[in-house]
């Protein structure tokens, strides 16, 4: 049982986990004409642990970026038909992609045409020749940034869980491999009961410790696999892959259970409170989209509501 006095331990733990957890490998793209360097820098950069690829048809940087999923690029500034300035261009017409960095990696040497070429939309320019260290150097640092800028956006600052939009997409993405897989899939909604109650009776800032609780009884109940978003105020949402509605009904509902034994402390007052649960899994109907599935979700929360709260319905 989560009491809230233990939440700064359960805090704690949980950022000494994620920062044990060795980063996955670095992804980047290369963009280089020059075969013999190519090869070098992609041999420099796998040697520190990286994942690397190599551009090998410059009309197809969009298809590969997409393929691929780089986290940075590498980009050389002169090739036979396109210029890094064309390409950069390209990918810059892309939303998705616009936190993607960019660097050249030049032996121009001339300012002028440097700040040039960084019009396009590139990041940084990198000169010709770079020491293996400093070339590792200056990629690990700049993915680092971007996966810090990407985790924040995408995370909830109150639970750290995903935001609205991104668990939305991640819905999307297990869907589409449940699909392709044959796996079932199963999504479960969850809103806390009563909650204006809450804010009114104990305040905002109570209500908020209330959020994070379940959000951390959530990470630590849940297995890796399964992604957590914070879907609402006080509403959250599960995608458990692979996972069969029985399963998932048993699953859920002792997490509901563990909550309402939860006691918060407010001054010398402490109070529980409750969750209503709706579960959808892919097995259960035909299903093309995940809006479809959230739809379900949703119908079965709200019968979970109105026919008494505290339960989970599927
Ligand atoms: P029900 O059992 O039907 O879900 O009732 P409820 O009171 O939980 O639901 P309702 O949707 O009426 O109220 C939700 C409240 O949650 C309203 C809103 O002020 C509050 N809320 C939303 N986001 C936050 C937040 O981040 N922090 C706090 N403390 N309150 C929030
Ligand atoms: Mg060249
Ligand atoms: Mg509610
Ligand atoms: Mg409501
Ligand atoms: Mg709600």
């Amino acid at each position: 049982v989560l009491k809230p006095i233990e939440v700064p331990r359960l805090v704690n733990r949980i950022s000494r986990i994620m920062e044990n957890r060795a980063s996955p490998p670095e992804r980047v793209l290369l963009v280089e004409d020059d075969q013999l360097l190519a090869d070098h820098y992609r041999l420099v950069l796998e040697y520190a642990g990286m994942a690397v690829e190599v551009l090998q048809q410059p009309e197809q940087i969009a298809e590969t970026v997409f393929s691929f999923r780089p986290e940075l690029i590498l980009m050389d500034l002169y090739m036979p038909d396109y210029s890094g300035p064309d390409l950069a261009g390209v990918l810059r017409q892309y939303d998705n992609w616009a936190g993607l960095p960019i660097v050249y990696l030049s032996a121009e040497t001339d300012l002028g045409r440097q700040i040039q070429a960084l019009r396009s939309g590139a990041d940084d320019f990198l000169t010709k020749p770079i020491s293996d260290a400093q070339l590792v150097a200056a990629v690990r640092v700049r993915v680092n940034r971007a996966r810090e800028l990407m985790a924040q956006i995408n995370q909830d600052s109150l639970t750290g869980l995903l935001k609205h939009a991104t668990i939305k997409e991640a819905v999307d993405i297990a869907l589409t491999r449940a699909l392709r897989d044959g796996h079932p899939v199963t999504l479960a909604m969850l809103d806390i009961d009563h909650f204006k109650r809450i804010n009114d009776n104990h305040g905002h800032a109570t209500g908020d410790m209330v959020i994070s609780a379940v959000a951390m009884l959530l990470r630590q109940r849940l297995r890796r696999t399964d992604i957590i978003g914070r879907y609402g105020g006080e509403e959250f949402l599960v995608v458990l892959p692979r996972c069969d509605a029985a399963s998932a009904h048993h699953l859920m509902d002792e997490i509901r259970k563990d909550f309402a034994q939860v006691r918060f402390s407010k001054g010398d007052t402490g109070f529980t409170c409750t969750l209503s649960l709706g579960l959808a899994c892919t097995a259960a109907f035909p299903v093309d989209t995940g809006a479809e599935l959230l739809a379900r979700a949703d119908r079965a929360l709200y019968q979970a509501k109105n026919t008494g709260r505290n339960q989970t319905r599927t």
